[in-house]
């Protein structure tokens, strides 16, 4: 049975991939912040599915917590194969002149060196898998900039570069490294970017039908299931109404 690590859990891409993985019979590491959240979708995913998961509550952007929360997992459970690197954020949309530092350094942080942190801290032990692979959720503000996008669109660049480094520098050790570029997904990414203005956010959704989280699981699991010799490298997914990030065909 088949391990499967997964940062950013508690709500969105994360969790519904969470519930994909654990329908489909893999052991589950599920993190975030909000330990509540965290505790109980694990205990509901263990009732549902019969499956064994473990939650660990840590803040990706403080390193010393991810250590310790890695460093301290039990040897039960240290054959991870997957690691789904997803937690992650936008923190408002301005252009650059108008730009809160709060908000570049949490997304910094965050979407580029909480991602890193993770990663070093459990290649030891994805390196032991017989079948090892990193994914690392991207976006398509990774692939292009937008107006007022500036700081998490670098962010997200910076994400596609390092998979693409990744897959380099792990090709001796047979790893795959996959990058996952979801265009708009309604979850609480807008909620969150917003800084909590609910109705701000919901009109990011409103006129198309956006993706939900659950399409982008599907991809997810699609990527992590190739045969042992092929790897997708780079998954860009959009709604069907949205060409990149600025074209999006929305009813009034
Ligand atoms: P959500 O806000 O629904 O989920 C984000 C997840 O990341 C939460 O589980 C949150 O958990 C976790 N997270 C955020 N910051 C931290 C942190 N410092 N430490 C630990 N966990 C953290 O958004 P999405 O599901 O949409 O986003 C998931 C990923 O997908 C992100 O990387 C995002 O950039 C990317 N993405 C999203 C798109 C969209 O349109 N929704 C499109 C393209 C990419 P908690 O708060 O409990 O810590
Ligand atoms: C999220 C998609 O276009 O809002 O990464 O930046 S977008």
């Amino acid at each position: 049975m088949k391990t499967v690590f997964i940062t950013g859990a508690t709500s969105g891409i994360g969790k519904a991939t969470a519930e994909k993985f654990a329908a489909e019979g893999y052991k589950l590491i599920i993190t975030g912040r909000r330990e509540e959240r965290l505790t109980s979708f694990a205990s509901e995913l263990k009732a549902k599915f019969n499956n064994e998961v473990l939650p660990l509550v840590f803040d990706v952007q403080d390193n010393v917590q991810v250590e310790r929360a890695i460093s301290n997992i039990d040897s039960a459970w240290k054959n991870i194969d997957i690691l789904i690197n997803n937690a992650g954020l936008a923190l408002g949309k301005g252009t650059i002149d108008n730009g809160v530092l709060s908000d570049w350094d949490t997304m910094i942080d965050t979407n580029v060196k909480g991602l890193l942190y993770i990663t070093k801290a459990l290649l030891p032990t994805i390196k032991q898998s017989k079948t090892p692979h990193i994914i690392n959720i991207g976006s398509i503000a990774g692939k292009e900039a937008y107006h007022a996008g500036n700081v998490y669109c670098a962010t997200k660049h910076a994400v596609d570069a390092l998979t693409k480094a990744m897959r380099i520098d792990l090709l001796p050790h047979g790893i795959k490294v996959t990058g996952v570029c979801p265009g708009a997904v309604e979850t609480e990414f807008s909620v969150v970017r917003y800084h909590g203005d609910q109705e701000k956010a919901d009109s990011v959704y409103k006129g198309f039908e956006p993706l939900l989280a659950t399409d982008v699981a599907e991809v997810i699991y699609f990527a992590a299931c190739q045969p042992k010799h092929v790897n997708l490298n780079d998954i860009v997914i959009t709604p069907t109404a949205q060409a990149n990030t600025v074209h999006i065909v929305k009813e009034s």
